[in-house]
């Protein structure tokens, strides 16, 4: 293949991988401690209960983002919005997109997979969390309307799991 050929092969690529995907802006914070994925890959997280992660993706429709969130004891919670094509899918009490389960001992197989099928597995609307200080996330873009969520049958002390199918329509 000549140099041109080869240039032109790129750049073509590039625009069909630029229509298709395109950056969002992930926001995340949770009490205690949050771990991010996206497609199964590990993004990064946060530590402390008032920590915000911010992370820029590379996103298209269908694509997953989970997160994992530990609380420690005392208050509990967890907040994040995703910023994709114009729409901020955002975390809400018993409504939105956003879908969680609580979780104790193993993490579920293929939960990051985009095959993995929710609503066989129970997985419900996020529920509230009656124990979490109002806004503690420094940072955090609460004027996305995102509220502090939790999941049915958890209390202190678990590990809950928040999961999104990213779509253009996402509701919220
Ligand atoms: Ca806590």
């Amino acid at each position: 293949m000549s140099l041109s050929i080869y240039v032109a092969v790129v750049v073509v690529s590039l625009m069909v991988s630029s229509v298709k995907s395109q950056f969002a802006l992930l926001s995340v914070s949770g009490d205690d401690q949050v771990e991010i994925y996206h497609n199964g890959r590990y993004e990064g997280g946060t530590g402390r209960w008032n920590e915000t992660k911010q992370i820029l993706i590379k996103a298209e429709e269908g694509d997953v983002i989970g997160v994992v969130v530990t609380d420690l004891g005392g208050g509990y919670g967890a907040i994040a919005e995703l910023d994709f094509n114009g729409v901020n899918c955002i975390t809400k009490v018993n409504s939105g997109s956003w879908r969680a389960q609580n979780i104790s001992g193993a993490l579920p197989a293929l939960w990051l997979r985009k095959s993995f099928n929710m609503r066989a597995r129970s997985w419900s609307k996020p529920t509230s969390s009656n124990l979490t200080p109002s806004r503690p996330g420094i940072g955090f873009p609460y004027w996305t309307g995102a509220e502090y969520v939790w999941a049915t049958g958890a209390g202190v002390r678990d590990k809950i799991l928040l999961r999104l199918e990213v779509s253009k329509g996402c509701t919220i």
